[in-house]
């Protein structure tokens, strides 16, 4: 067996921190976006996934974003202007750890190219907050129903995510300025 041999992923993709702490405004959340390293093969996936702190350790308010690369995971970035995104909030107190696996299901689903329309995958974040963690996938194109239907049933089935949580779709446009 050669263990040199690296196993291409379809894309490459860039994996991005947001600062904690500081309660960002609309000018500072860019500046505040740190790009960390991109990853374009399987084995330098794990390598970045098993060096870095995990979700359930991150401080309050931090961000890890994965996305395409060349994509800002930001509203304003072309690829995600007329999108949107599918979130899930899952309690704090009621998760915990498992916040863990629900992170590594989202990006191995997008990262193996598990969704219908991957085309339309734009990227994922993981939020921490006081009293929830969010997962929040975004996509291309917030008008088609039928790509919006399909990703979204698609994200509850490969998360298991307990029926009592909500997966919502918004359009980017909705979120407030
Ligand atoms: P958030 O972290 O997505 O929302 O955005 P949350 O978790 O509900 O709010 P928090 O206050 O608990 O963190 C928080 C704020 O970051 C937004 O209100 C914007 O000011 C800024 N922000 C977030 N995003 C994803 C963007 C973006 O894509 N573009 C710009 N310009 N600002 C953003």
């Amino acid at each position: 067996i050669n263990y040199n041999v690296k196993h291409p992923l379809q894309n490459t993709w860039t994996l991005w921190f947001d600062n904690p702490g500081k309660k960002a405004n609309t000018q500072s959340w860019s500046q505040n976006l740190k790009e960390i390293v991109s990853m374009d093969a399987v084995e330098d996936f794990w390598g970045v996934y098993n060096n870095i702190v995990k979700v359930d350790r991150l401080d309050l308010s931090s961000n890890y974003h994965l996305f395409k690369k060349g994509v800002r995971p930001e509203w304003e970035d072309p690829a995600n202007a007329k999108g949107g995104k599918f979130s899930i909030q899952f309690p704090r107190n009621r998760t915990g750890e498992a916040i863990n696996n629900y992170w590594l299901h989202t990006i191995l689903a997008m990262i193996g190219e598990q969704f219908a329309y991957e085309d339309e995958i734009c990227g994922a974040v993981v939020s921490v907050r006081k009293v929830f963690f969010r997962i929040a996938l975004w996509i291309k194109s917030s008008e088609n129903e039928q790509i919006v239907q399909t990703i979204g049933q698609q994200l509850k089935e490969f998360l298991e995510v307990p029926p009592n949580l909500q997966v919502e779709f918004a359009p980017h446009g909705d979120a407030p300025a």
